[in-house]
């Protein structure tokens, strides 16, 4: 990465990457050096190939706040919110989606505005029982971002991601889960291992099988039947091909339990 972060640290537990937003004081919220920071940790994370799941997360009370609405309060009306957004949280979503590879939140406590848009960008949740989510863009008169608006209707439904917009409600972990914006809720004290462990166990898995696993299962959410059946097929060539799935093969006619290297 260019130069230190000065405000997330980007650790390494074997295979698996520690993303953690650092800016506890302002719960984590997001400001330009953060910005410049995340998109470094993501440009670094892309060019490794040793890194075979990411965990990302937050010090302190908070996720991730969202925006740092301080910096916003200096603008002038010459600032381009549009422009700002292309250029960053935009750029964050599409570099969390493009890693080939499982992205797994732990979300440690509030997660608001970009902040929990952040969180729904990675491909699994799993929450404290001190998490939560807001969508607090109505509250201070704008839109949802940050993918937001594509999120939380593929997760929840139409209905309940419009309710969610407009009311700005905190939906606990517990209702996250039940509501399918979360994957599991654990003990607060719990979160840190259980995640870990699951980033892990992840980790040892075909890594390329499950990069073109994610690839897959996101676009043909969007994509018809036919298309989805094509795609399948022609990445299930390419896995074919994956040291990985030879590992597999040799190790179910073995009889043992496969070691996968991630090739
Ligand atoms: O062009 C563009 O980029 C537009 C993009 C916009 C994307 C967005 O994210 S817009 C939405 C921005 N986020 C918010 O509106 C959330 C604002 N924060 C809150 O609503 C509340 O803080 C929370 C619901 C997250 C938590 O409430 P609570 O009562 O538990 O904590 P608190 O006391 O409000 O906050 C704790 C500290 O964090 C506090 O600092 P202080 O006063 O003790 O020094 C607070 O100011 C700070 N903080 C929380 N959120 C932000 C923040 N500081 C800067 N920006 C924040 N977003």
């Amino acid at each position: 990465m260019a130069g230190d972060p000065e405000t997330i640290t980007l650790d390494h537990d074997g295979p698996v990457a520690v993303l953690t937003l650092s800016r506890p004081q302002k719960y984590n919220a997001v400001n330009a050096a953060m910005q410049r920071d995340l998109q470094g940790a993501l440009r670094t994370l892309a060019a490794d190939p040793g890194v075979r799941a990411l965990l990302v997360t937050g010090a302190g009370k908070a996720f991730c706040a969202g925006q740092d609405l301080a910096e916003f309060s200096a603008v002038d009306e010459s600032f381009r919110y549009d422009e700002h957004v292309r250029a960053t949280f935009n750029r964050l979503v599409l570099g969390l989606r493009e890693l080939p590879l499982p992205v797994i939140a732990a979300v440690n406590g509030v997660a608001a505005g970009a902040g929990a848009s952040l969180a729904l960008a990675c491909d699994l949740r799993i929450c404290s029982d001190r998490a939560s989510f807001v969508q607090a863009f109505a509250r201070i008169g704008l839109v949802p971002d940050t993918g937001s608006t594509w999120f939380l209707p593929q997760l929840v439904g139409v209905g309940k991601a419009l309710e969610l917009a407009w009311t700005g409600e905190a939906v606990d972990g517990a209702e996250a889960v039940a509501l399918g914006m979360a994957n599991s809720v654990v003990p607060h004290e719990q979160l840190q291992p259980r995640a870990l462990e699951l980033a892990q166990r992840l980790a040892s898995m075909p890594t390329r099988a499950l990069g073109m696993t994610k690839r897959a299962i996101y676009r043909g959410a969007t994509s018809t039947l036919p298309e989805a059946l094509e795609y399948e097929a022609q990445l299930q060539q390419v896995a074919s091909r994956t040291s990985d799935h030879h590992e597999g093969i040799a190790a179910f006619t073995q009889k043992r339990p496969p070691v996968f290297a991630g090739r």
